[in-house]
């Protein structure tokens, strides 16, 4: 039986992962920061299970900007595998704030890398990098081999802690894994994520709660997959004999324009009603043609995504539906 420690345990991807470790007989700890307001929301059927909290999942107080606590609770976890989860994943937030953006995705994994070369008996890692890193990539799709080219703050961050990830297997021989993962999303994707944002407000302007959507480029395209079906590659990654870095992605390109369509039409809204743009949601830079090529994952993992683009939109509209109307 594992123990695996989470760095980002509340977030979107950490709540899923929670759920798939403890079906596979793990024992979790999370690591979260202290903060006024108590967001746990996304693991609050977990940690207000009493056969499962106390018991195979457990909570502490930590930060990558705080070192020696870390390194305290890696000491007294000793966890066989560590998912380092937490950071600032906001791609067009990162033009505002470069300088706290860099000092958690890149820093903090490289003085996480630091302390697990430190441990007695180094635990595995795993490392969700993005396909930010690609930037403007020259080739499409992409794959492991694609040059890094960020266009933005988050995915130089991200280029940086990638191939910190790379030095220190081939360097210091740590079992580490990069998963360079396009757009994946969920009913428990941030707000201000556009997939998440589209469908609460189609829910919403469907409830009589708002009446419009001001959205920057509808025309950007990504590669969008379902969170669900990422953490299971996240835990098969750390099972394989050797440490190795897989592209996570669905294969398949869809506008933000696309989202619109699906999440207005489940509301039974037409959606030309209410969508406006706003030029200030535009970014300074887009990244161009970001589509990833994942036959290495199925390959080796056996890994395929099993939800659709649509199934996705369409579960996502349904629970604001649900969760506005409570
Ligand atoms: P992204 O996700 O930047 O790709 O990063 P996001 O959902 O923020 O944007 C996707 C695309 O939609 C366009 N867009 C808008 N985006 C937002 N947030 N709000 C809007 O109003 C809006 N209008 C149009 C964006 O310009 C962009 O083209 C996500 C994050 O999860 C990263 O952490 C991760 O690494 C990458 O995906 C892969």
């Amino acid at each position: 039986m594992n123990t695996a420690l989470i760095t980002g345990i509340t977030g979107q991807d950490g709540s899923y992962l929670t759920e798939l470790l403890l079906e596979h007989g793990c024992t979790v700890h999370g690591v979260v920061r202290r903060t006024s307001a108590l967001s746990r929301s996304r693991i609050d059927h977990l940690y207000s299970d009493p056969a499962i909290y106390g018991k195979r999942l457990f909570l502490h107080y930590a930060d990558l900007d705080d070192p020696t606590t870390l390194r305290r609770v890696l000491n007294k976890v000793a966890p066989d595998e560590i998912y380092h989860l937490a950071g600032q994943s906001h791609v067009g937030l990162s033009f505002e704030i470069p300088e706290s953006t860099c000092e958690m995705t890149a820093m903090g994994t490289l003085r996480l890398l630091e302390m697990i070369r430190d441990l007695p008996r180094p635990a595995k890692l795993f490392h969700p990098s993005s396909s930010e890193i690609f930037g403007a990539p020259e080739q499409s799709p992409q794959d492991e081999g694609t040059p890094f080219k960020p266009v933005n703050p988050y995915g130089c961050a991200k280029a940086f802690a990638t191939q910190m990830v790379a030095i220190y297997r081939q360097t210091f021989g740590l079992f580490a894994c990069n998963a360079i993962m396009y757009n994946h999303e969920s009913p428990r994707r941030g707000e201000n994520f556009v997939t998440r944002k589209i469908c609460r407000a189609a829910a919403a302007i469907k409830l009589g709660q708002q009446s419009e959507l001001m959205l920057g480029d509808t025309s950007a395209r990504r590669d969008w997959g379902h969170s669900r079906d990422y953490v299971r590659a996240f835990w098969q990654m750390l099972q394989q004999p050797k440490a190795d870095d897989y592209v996570l992605a669905t294969g398949q390109l869809h506008s933000v324009q696309d989202i619109v369509e699906i999440a207005f039409t489940t509301c039974g809204l037409d959606w030309r009603q209410h969508v406006k743009q706003d030029a200030r949601l535009l970014r300074p830079a887009e990244p161009q043609r970001l589509l990833g090529n994942a036959a290495k994952a199925k390959r080796v993992l056996g890994w395929e995504p099993q939800i659709s683009f649509r199934a996705l939109i369409e579960e996502m509209t349904r629970a604001e539906l649900e969760r506005l109307a409570s």
